[in-house]
């Protein structure tokens, strides 16, 4: 009996230890996630409205949609989004990484009336138009999404791809035209 005290002893031991370690380390790595400067960096920065490279229109509706849901830019483009609510319920554009969202609108389904304003994101009332500018740093995909309570679940999201600065050089092409 007293063999397999010890012995759970240990083994409970063994456990708790690993289980300490692995929960700092995800402890660590949530904290950094989650800083409102890994945020902005993750995707870009705050664009100045005056040295916007062109504007992409989006219309958000009741249908928990945007239209249109998938935006090519380029990188270092500063996009102004011009935001047409066409519902009869706000709605909201939040960029950010899937992940980020996905955690920000389960947060949403708890406190429905929490209100955000970080440049990241921009809300807009039933029939009104709303802005939002941000230059995209980064090369990469990258998501946004209505956070209102329950539109992301429903499907109000959509997703901006970010091309790498240099132009897609075609080899050969047209050098050897003849008339
Ligand atoms: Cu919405």
């Amino acid at each position: 009996m007293k063999h397999i005290d010890k012995l759970s002893a240990i083994g409970l031991i063994v456990i708790g230890s690993v289980a300490f370690a692995h929960g700092d380390e995800d402890h660590d790595k949530k904290a950094g996630a989650s800083s409102h400067e890994g945020h902005a960096s993750a995707l870009g920065r705050p664009g100045d409205p005056k040295k916007a490279s062109r504007t992409v229109e989006i219309t958000m509706s009741d249908a928990m949609r945007f239209n249109p849901s998938s935006i090519s830019v380029k990188r270092n483009e500063t996009i102004r989004f011009v935001l047409r609510n066409e519902g009869k319920l706000k709605h909201e554009m939040v960029l950010g990484t899937i992940r980020e969202l996905r955690e920000h609108a389960a947060l949403m389904l708890k406190f429905p009336e929490m209100e955000h304003a970080d440049p990241n994101q921009a809300s807009v009332e039933a029939g009104k138009t709303g802005e939002l500018v941000w230059q995209f740093t980064k090369a990469g995909s990258f998501d946004f999404a209505c956070l209102q309570a329950g539109h992301f679940e429903a499907g109000m999201k959509g997703n901006v791809v970010v091309a790498g600065a240099a132009a897609p050089v075609k080899v050969g092409g047209h050098a050897d035209h003849k008339h």
